[in-house]
């Protein structure tokens, strides 16, 4: 049954932050369909009906604004998931529970929703590590709940319905993937016909391989369904990931009952991250992926039209990129930077720094008010750093040596507060380990 299905490819609305609007949206879904993408999971972790206050229903403009979504992304080829996140406070044992969330989903199915979640991901367990009994005992709930749902929605052929998992990632199974009891019970209890989420060896993967795949779909007794968070930045407002869909062979795809990419927050980045995973769905190699991502960033470079001044240019875009690559690898450009650091290449720490100028300057000039919204921060964060980069490298160009002074990068403020003091108190090491650093 399982192999007969469509795969799915697309993107889940599934990070903490302020949800996408329904323009935002729409502009995804015509995103989603140039890049060949079949699905969208909407699993906005602050939606509060979603999620907080998941037994409510929506109310009348919030439920035809649903409608409204639902309806344009069938138009784009879409199918529309909805999911429901019960996790937070649902009583397991009070069959009422069931019964409220199948109301909730029934509301959704007035609305053109054909498609559900349940997802138990980031929610209280009450459990102690270790204390299988009691996961296994959460599983055979919630593989219950699910169960239950599942078969009074009576879906009709083709339609989907999704579980996440509470250990949802490898480093989330206890005490393995192999030999989690919770991952057992719900390979074993959970309805053969429901999809289960799985984000990889870890939250956020580097890699996703098929001897992990096989693994899990022994224990699920189905091929996962990927929540891929490659590009999710909702865990470091700092970080934005525009580079191209890597650490996934194309042949993963055969593992796989499908792969969602869960994206950067600000909406307005993740044209190439749709683009670059459309790539992957059409089973193009790493190799070719980079090629084509260089293809799909001059695609981009229309939409950073700007008013007066300096247009943004190829070179521009290439640095940009650069800048905010991925979770594990920085872009070619910056890679350099940082090599020039350690050599004290002056030369060349000074083309990047005032390319990363050049950048946030023509950034504020962007006609797509939402793409300079997107940027902006970054773009400010990045520019603060290479004022900074800038002086020392002239301070080293005049001869100078030792420690770099400037009155401009005042303590306290350069790189303050609360975050800037733990970063400095509290040095991660590269093999992981923290050093604390004694205060001044
Ligand atoms: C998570 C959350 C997701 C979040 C992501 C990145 C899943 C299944 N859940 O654990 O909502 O955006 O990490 O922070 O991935």
């Amino acid at each position: 049954m399982q192999n007969t299905r469509e795969k799915l490819f697309g993107i889940v609305e599934g990070f903490y932050g302020v949800p996408w609007n329904a323009r935002q949206r729409h502009r995804l879904f015509g995103w989603c369909k140039a890049a060949g993408l079949n699905t969208f999971l909407y699993a906005p972790k602050d939606d509060l009906k979603h999620r907080a206050i998941w037994r409510e229903l929506y109310d009348e403009a919030q439920a035809s604004e649903l409608a409204a979504l639902v309806r344009d992304a069938q138009r784009h080829g879409l199918r529309f998931i909805y999911a429901i996140s019960p996790g937070l406070d649902i009583r397991y044992a009070d069959p009422a529970e069931t019964g409220t969330l199948i109301d909730k989903l029934l509301q959704l199915r007035g609305l053109g929703v054909r498609d559900f979640a349940v997802l138990f991901d980031d929610i209280p367990t009450g459990l102690q590590p270790g204390d299988l009994g009691g996961l296994q005992e959460l599983a055979a709930a919630q593989a219950g709940i699910a169960n239950t749902v599942f078969s009074q929605l009576a879906l009709n052929p083709g339609e989907r319905f999704l579980f996440c998992p509470v250990e949802y990632c490898g480093r989330f199974a206890n005490p393995s993937v192999a030999d989690s009891p919770y991952l057992k019970t719900i390979g074993q209890q959970l309805h053969q016909g429901i999809d289960i989420l799985w984000t990889g060896p870890e939250i956020i993967s580097g890699e996703l391989d098929s001897e992990g795949l096989l693994e899990i779909e022994a224990i699920l007794k189905r091929k996962p369904l990927i929540w891929d968070n490659l590009y999710a930045n909702d865990y470091d407002t700092r970080r934005l990931y525009l580079g191209p869909y890597l650490g996934r062979d194309e042949s993963i795809r055969t593992r796989v009952s499908g792969v969602l990419v869960n994206p950067n927050c600000q909406f307005e980045a993740n044209f190439p991250a749709i683009a670059s995973f459309g790539d992957f769905v059409r089973g193009e190699a790493e190799t070719n992926r980079r090629e084509l991502h260089a293809k799909s960033i001059a695609q981009w470079l229309p939409q950073f039209a700007t008013v007066g001044g300096a247009a943004f240019d190829e070179r521009d875009m290439a640095l940009l990129v650069d800048l905010f690559h991925l979770p594990f690898e920085h872009g070619a450009l910056t890679k350099q930077a940082l090599v020039a650091l350690d050599s004290m290449d002056v030369e060349c720490l000074t083309r990047f720094a005032d390319g990363v100028r050049g950048l946030q300057e023509k950034a504020t000039r962007l006609t797509n008010r939402d793409l300079a919204a997107a940027f902006y921060r970054h773009l400010w964060d990045a520019k603060e750093e290479c004022e900074l980069l800038i002086a020392i490298a002239n301070w080293s160009k005049a001869g100078n040596r030792g420690s770099f002074h400037d009155a401009r990068f005042r303590p306290k403020l350069f790189r303050g507060g609360l975050l800037g003091d733990l970063a400095q108190r509290i040095v991660q090491n590269p093999d992981g380990s923290f050093t604390i650093q004694p205060q001044n």
